[in-house]
């Protein structure tokens, strides 16, 4: 059973995820934070994982917070889930276009976290949202997720398109890397025999 459900309360957010790695991509995300909302939509439709984010935090100061949080938590669920991650792919990738934008996601599953970010934001808004927490959130998933991601814009220059072409590619690329490999018969993708 691929699934974990984690909380984690600080005196800033009150944060809950429920996720299901073999899901329909089912999704219930209640943040806040409009904009949010719509990016782990996203995530969860696309890599087929049922996603279920509730969050409270503190968007009296602004959104930084509970945006960060919600990428430490999820990343520390999304870890739980796979456990000795026995005969997944590991490795997945996706060049995701969305109109005016062209996103590519390489990630590697490895228990080493590493994000290179390779996006720069025509706008400081989206909407109300700021653009510099789409790597805040994407720093916080691969650190407590134990994630090796590399997201790079190839081309873009409407915000929106661009931040939801990120959301989706890194979907993409984690639902090849989560899936079963019916070659791996169950071993460990590693000759290390540990990931
Ligand atoms: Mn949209």
């Amino acid at each position: 059973m691929r699934k974990a459900s984690m909380t984690r309360r600080t005196a800033e957010t009150e944060i809950s995820v429920t996720l299901d790695l073999d899901g329909t991509g089912a999704y219930a995300n209640e943040t806040g934070i409009g904009f949010f909302d719509h990016m782990l939509d996203q995530l969860s439709r696309h890599a087929l994982i049922d996603l279920a984010v509730k969050a409270r935090g503190d968007l009296h100061v602004d959104d930084h917070h509970t945006v960060e949080d919600c990428g430490i938590v999820l990343g520390q669920a999304l870890a739980r889930a796979l456990g000795d991650k026995k005969g997944i792919r590991r490795y997945g990738e996706c060049h995701l276009p969305m109109d005016d934008a062209l996103v590519r996601a390489a990630l590697d599953l490895s228990g080493r976290p590493w994000l290179g970010w390779n996006i720069d934001m025509p706008t400081a808004r989206i909407g109300g949202f700021d653009t510099e927490l789409v790597r805040e959130f994407f720093q916080a998933f691969s650190t407590h997720g134990g994630i090796t991601l590399h997201v790079d814009c190839l081309h873009g220059f409407n915000s929106h398109h661009i931040a939801e072409a990120a959301f989706k590619a890194v979907a993409r690329a984690l639902r090849m890397a989560v899936e079963p490999d019916p070659r791996m018969a169950g071993a460990i993708p590693s000759t290390k025999g540990a990931l």
